[in-house]
């Protein structure tokens, strides 16, 4: 996650085509992924309905979602299993299609992430965190949530983020089920953080009376991260 969004032109074909179109290219993790520079100039533009940009400072436009990695879970849905425990009256666990049963929700979002490049206008289907949470009985005692993921990593959001309308344990990317790279079957997703707080391949939602910083928040980012803040590093 600590690369840095730098163009290497090392294949010239490709970079013509998409620099006679205003892109430069950026190749990462051998794919390629095009920095859209009249998207970004135009983006810089934006601003949201409470007034902050729509593009973060210092981000800049990719035009598809980039696979980041990180140590793939079991993307069959046929065994996944969502653990929702903690501080909450009544804890539960839901296979697949528990989760379909679930009052679902569709939503375009904006995402970003810390190696400073954002997508705008993604499409996600699944379930609102606050509904989850509802379901759960929550008590006041919860504070944080903690997303839990194969192989042990995790996330920590406020309990009080987690719960806008935008945040969500989704099960589609773009109308398909999500593709394995990004989390397969199920990840969270947290729009106004930065990426990384979105668990690819969830497996728990711990409800939790204190702070758990998690994977990358241990290992020198921030604890909080809000793009907007540019809260990157601890
Ligand atoms: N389980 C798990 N989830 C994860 C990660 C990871 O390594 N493992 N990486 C995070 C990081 S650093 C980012 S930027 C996003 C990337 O999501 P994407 O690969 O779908 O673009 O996933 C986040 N979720
Ligand atoms: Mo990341």
């Amino acid at each position: 996650m600590s690369e840095i969004l730098r163009p290497k032109m090392t294949d010239r074909r490709t970079f013509l085509r998409a620099a006679l179109g205003g892109t430069v290219v950026a190749a990462l993790g051998g794919a390629y992924y095009v920095i859209d520079d009249a998207g970004t100039r135009e983006a810089r533009k934006m601003v949201l309905a409470d007034g902050r940009p729509r593009l973060p400072p210092n981000q800049h436009l990719l035009q598809r979602l980039k696979p980041m990695g990180g140590e793939e879970g079991d993307p069959n849905p046929a065994v996944f299993s969502l653990k929702v425990y903690g501080e909450c009256d009544a804890p539960f666990s839901v296979d697949f299609a528990g989760l379909l049963a679930l009052p679902q929700t569709t939503q375009t979002c904006d995402v970003h992430c810390v190696t400073k490049w954002s997508l705008f206008d993604s499409h996600w289907t699944g379930v609102k965190l606050a509904d989850i949470a509802a379901k759960a009985k929550l008590k006041a005692t919860a504070r944080y949530v903690i997303f839990e993921s194969a192989h042990g990593y995790t996330s920590n959001v406020p309990l009080r983020e987690a719960l806008r309308p935008n945040v969500m344990v989704a099960h589609k990317y773009e109308g398909q089920a999500i593709p394995q790279a990004h989390g397969a079957p199920v990840r969270a997703l947290v729009p106004e953080l930065y990426f990384w707080k979105s668990s690819k391949w969830l497996t728990g939602i711990r409800f939790s009376p204190v702070d758990v910083p998690g994977y990358w928040e241990t290992r020198g980012y921030s604890n909080h991260a809000d793009p907007w803040k540019e809260e990157r590093y601890s």
